[in-house]
């Protein structure tokens, strides 16, 4: 039996990790939860799972909690309550699904205790991979990719060292823009970008797939989980989201890993790791399939790729600076402040006007984060 910690229980991935967590009541069980502010539905989930601790993030809510709960189940806030919830010492698995940077210090508290880390948020490894990394090494902690490609990647790497890789082929279904990239993407809805053809996903992430800045935050976080340099990880174009990741390995043979897009395959993967549960989720069926096509991510057309690279060949905070101006500029987009075709170019001014500090501390990256949503702010709010 499993204990989990699971922050971000409101979200997509969190949603879906409690569906497989209904689906082994044996293998694990729900120790703890964290939302941020969807308080009805982390009750009814308190309710379902009687989790022993939660966390919520918003304060206005926690007093809400606190009442609905009495004395049953401990109630923490904010961060601090998350970064409890990853430290404390029955649990095995820390979960976290929760969107964005602010994942970064629970991570960093789930690091130091040693835990088996389940990440399905990128946003810490990108701007932090040069701090965490390290941190990772030096514990007994282990981190285990619920994103699809990385999680399709650990797949194929198997018991193989990473040094014996040629290249990470990180496959992606284009978006939902990804048919008229040719018309460019003036005008743009906010419900066309977020209508995924093959994801069913969270707001954040999903505006992320038609810029292709996913795509790109995901070359930065599968060079920081795999130790790999940036040249030797290339983006693939696949619309039919069957093969998650391809690894070519120095003699030449090359590893696919397939499943249906649907996220509970890398979160069961996670969670049964190292082992393998038979499960009822959907298979892949290469009959009804037939094709499986491919093709190479034009640079030109999705610049945030190119700005992606850039940033993780420059290093230093630029990567923090890359994903905190994106999540920035994306909120203004969902909001209605800005159009879609403004978000990767607002990056690019931020990235541009940044001085990089090199050998980065925890502090410089935390700073270099709030300096460019800031930035972005100032920039585009401009009347
Ligand atoms: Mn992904």
């Amino acid at each position: 039996m499993k204990n989990i910690a699971l922050l971000g229980s409101t979200g997509s991935v969190g949603r879906n990790v409690l569906e497989i967590v209904r689906q082994f009541p044996k293998q694990f069980r729900i120790k703890a939860l964290s939302s941020n502010k969807n308080t009805d539905l982390l009750l009814d989930q308190v309710a379902e799972f009687k989790p022993e601790s939660v966390a919520i993030g918003a304060s206005e809510e926690y007093l809400t909690v606190k009442k609905s709960l009495g004395s049953t189940v401990k109630v923490y806030e904010g961060t601090d309550g998350m970064c409890r919830l990853a430290s404390e010492k029955d649990i095995d698995v820390v979960f976290l699904a929760v969107s964005g940077t602010i994942a970064l210090p629970p991570l960093i508290e789930a690091i130091k205790n040693g835990k088996i880390i389940a990440l399905a948020s990128k946003e810490p490894i990108v701007s932090a991979g040069s701090y965490v990394m390290p941190l990772l090494a030096a514990s007994k902690a282990r981190l285990l990719p619920v994103d699809s490609e990385h999680s399709a990647v650990m797949s194929c790497i198997g018991q193989r060292k990473h040094s014996d890789i040629e290249t990470i082929y990180l496959t992606g279904s284009g978006g939902s823009l990804w048919h008229r990239k040719e018309n460019g993407f003036l005008n743009v809805t906010v419900d066309e970008v977020l209508s995924h053809p093959k994801w069913n996903m969270g707001k954040k992430i999903t505006v992320d797939s038609a810029t292709l800045m996913n795509k790109g935050l995901e070359v930065i976080e599968a060079r920081w989980l795999f130790d790999i340099t940036p040249g030797s990880i290339k983006v693939l174009i696949h619309p039919e989201a069957v093969i998650h990741s391809i690894v070519e390995f120095k003699d030449g043979t090359s590893l696919a890993n397939l499943f249906m897009p649907d996220m509970r395959f890398p979160i069961l993967t996670a969670l049964a790791y190292p082992d393998i549960y038979k499960s009822d989720l959907p298979k892949v069926d290469l009959y009804k399939i037939k094709n499986l096509s491919f093709f190479e991510a034009d640079r030109k057309h999705f610049p945030a790729l190119e700005l992606a690279y850039e940033a993780l060949e420059k290093g230093g905070t630029l990567p923090a600076v890359l994903n905190s101006s994106n999540e920035a500029a994306v909120k203004l987009f969902l909001s209605g402040k800005i159009n879609f075709d403004k978000i990767v170019g607002t990056v690019e001014k931020i990235m541009r006007k940044h001085q990089i500090v090199y050998k980065p501390s925890l502090k410089d990256i935390m700073e270099a984060e709030s300096w460019a949503s800031g930035e972005v702010l100032s920039t585009c709010l401009q009347p």
